[in-house]
């Protein structure tokens, strides 16, 4: 188990938006590699890298095919070896993406495990005899439509929770856990530090999800097998290397979090939770148009905060490539206010107890995309919607689905790094597979580094205080103004020491009430003039050690 998780920085790379180095207009390994020093001199301690395996091209990576290959449009295994022995040599930890709930439909296995009842490798995925002529229940996939897909060559169904180009792998065969740790022990014996693991909580099924007698739609997460699965690769795995590891869930619960991420050292490091990240999402979707609310984010946050604290261990992320840009959902991304909230959001989410995440372009203030039309989406999950809310169902107008995708599509977070005010934000000399922001002529690194008053200034301050004062990565949280819908305000507390984070979530000036009035030292703020130590001015934020 890793011991350096509770004190690391992670930044997280989408690598095909991230840097362009051969100039086919495609992000890859050279990029990255080109890069590291700008890394280096943010100062981050790990790079959590989205997938880069051969794929199929339908979810960005998602949908592998070959777990053992790089994606030949990333680049090679000689390249991706490269970057791993020149992020270590600037002593920056590499995180792989582990993508085992489901394998593309073009995995040697699936294409095995298609061919007939008896192959060898039928037991790899979930197949089941339709019911009444039809899907073997109603499961739904989360892309839309049924999560079950008939195969024609034995008239049978697999079970896919997202595209039907990704079938879920069957883990409750021995077979398959035994294939899955193999290749997750090649990568640790290749050098890498860490997995940050997809849809974790899903390996595991609840017994509805895979009976096929038409029952209705379920949870399709933390199957009854979960923790046993999770602790055997521990066994098998985790625990022969110094491992560096993050399970993704959509729908874990603090009480579940701290089995998942006990500080036994049982299963994994952390959770990445989706509470604070969905509590503005639809009735039943996660599409909405906002606005965000300040009060059950905070408690959201209160809760993980207090239910893990001494007892798991939190991962503290705004943003990530499924995710709206963290200033065009918790800050205010007009050009008035986008530098003043993107520093605001960061403090308050960096002077939290966990692990930071910061998302390629967050430490820049990059924002939404202003898309218009659906055919400017890349992502399956916004044009599966699309077809299914607005096409089909009519449940949604074209005008209001937009408006969604606007604010919560996974595109907003696609869109390429901004480099450079230059062409294509200095992302690639080529023509970008994806549309680069215009707004990269105002909000781009190259005007950013050196800038003491930038928001890439900032967040490298954050990161030095985090490895500066122990109270940031040990203290104890209390929420202050827990009512107030202006101001999220909270103390951590430690050995002596109480650290006192003030922020105005709006536009308007905010008052303090008296505990949490600034006092102490200052070690961040966003605004040059001290200013009224009861009243916060808008997006302001003060961070102060007492
Ligand atoms: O995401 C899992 C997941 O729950 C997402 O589908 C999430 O609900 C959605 O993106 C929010 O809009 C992981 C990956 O991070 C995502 O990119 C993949 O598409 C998905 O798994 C399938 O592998
Ligand atoms: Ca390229």
């Amino acid at each position: 188990m890793n011991k350096g998780f509770k004190d690391a920085v992670v930044y997280q790379i989408y690598p095909k938006s991230f840097m362009d180095a051969n100039g086919d207009g495609m992000g890859d390994l050279q990029g990255v590699i080109s890069r590291l020093d700008y890394l280096k001199e943010l100062g981050i301690d790990v790079i959590w890298l989205n997938p880069c395996y051969k794929n199929s091209g339908v979810d960005g990576g998602y949908d592998i095919s070959d777990y053992q290959a790089i994606a030949p449009e990333l680049g090679t295994m000689e390249d991706f070896d490269e970057l791993l022995a020149q992020a270590h040599s600037r002593g920056i930890r590499i995180v792989m993406d582990l993508v085992v709930n489901h394998t593309s439909t073009e995995h040697a296995w699936f294409v095995e495990s298609r061919k007939s009842k008896d192959n060898p490798k039928r037991g790899f995925y979930v197949w089941r005899p339709p019911f009444e002529g039809k899907e073997p229940n109603q499961e739904r996939s989360i892309f839309s439509g049924p999560a079950w897909e008939k195969d024609e060559a034995t008239g049978e169904y697999y079970l896919h929770m997202f595209a039907k180009e990704q079938a879920d792998l069957n883990w409750e065969n021995e077979a398959v856990r035994r294939e899955v740790y193999k290749m997750m022990r090649w990568w640790f014996d290749k050098g890498i530090d860490g997995f940050r693991m997809d849809v974790i909580d899903m390996i595991s099924k609840p017994a509805a999800v895979l009976r096929a007698d038409g029952g209705p739609h379920r949870s399709s997460a933390h199957g009854p097998r979960e923790h046993e699965f999770l602790r055997e690769m521990n066994r098998e795995v985790l625990s022969h290397y110094d491992a560096f590891t993050v399970g993704e869930s959509g729908s874990v619960s603090v009480t579940q979090a701290l089995e998942y991420a006990n500080l036994d050292g049982s299963e994994l490091n952390m959770m990445f939770q989706f509470e604070h990240v969905e509590h503005d999402a639809g009735k039943d979707t996660k599409w909405s148009t906002g606005p965000m609310d300040l009060v059950k984010l905070k408690h959201i946050f209160e809760r993980w905060q207090n239910g893990l604290h001494g007892r798991a261990w939190n991962s503290l992320y705004w943003d990530n490539h499924d995710q709206p840009r963290a200033v065009s959902h918790f800050g205010c991304d007009r050009e008035e206010y986008r530098v003043r909230s993107a520093k605001m959001i960061a403090a308050c989410l960096h002077m939290m107890e966990g692990t930071p995440y910061i998302y390629q372009g967050e430490e820049l203030g990059m924002t939404n995309y202003p898309f218009t039309d659906i055919s400017q989406s890349r992502d399956v999950e916004a044009i599966n919607a699309w077809n299914e809310l607005v096409v089909e169902q009519k449940k949604f107008t074209p005008e209001y689905m937009m408006a969604c995708i606007r604010y919560k599509g996974r595109d907003n977070a696609r869109t390429p790094m901004q480099w450079t005010a230059g062409e294509n934000a200095g992302f690639t000399t080529g023509t970008p597979w994806m549309c680069v922001n215009p707004n990269h002529t105002a909000i781009n690194a190259e005007s950013q580094v050196g800038d003491p008053d930038s928001v890439f200034s900032f967040y490298q301050k954050l990161i030095r205080l985090r490895k500066t004062h122990p109270v940031i990565v040990h203290g104890d949280f209390t929420l202050l103004m827990p009512e107030d819908r202006q101001v999220f305000a909270y103390t951590r507390q430690y050995e002596g020491k109480t650290l006192l984070v003030a922020c105005n979530f709006s536009c308007e000036d905010a008052a303090l009430d008296e505990l949490a009035e600034t006092r102490g030292e200052m070690l961040a703020a966003n605004y040059d003039e001290p200013g009224d130590k009861a009243l916060l001015r808008p997006w302001e934020v003060r961070v102060t050690l007492v």
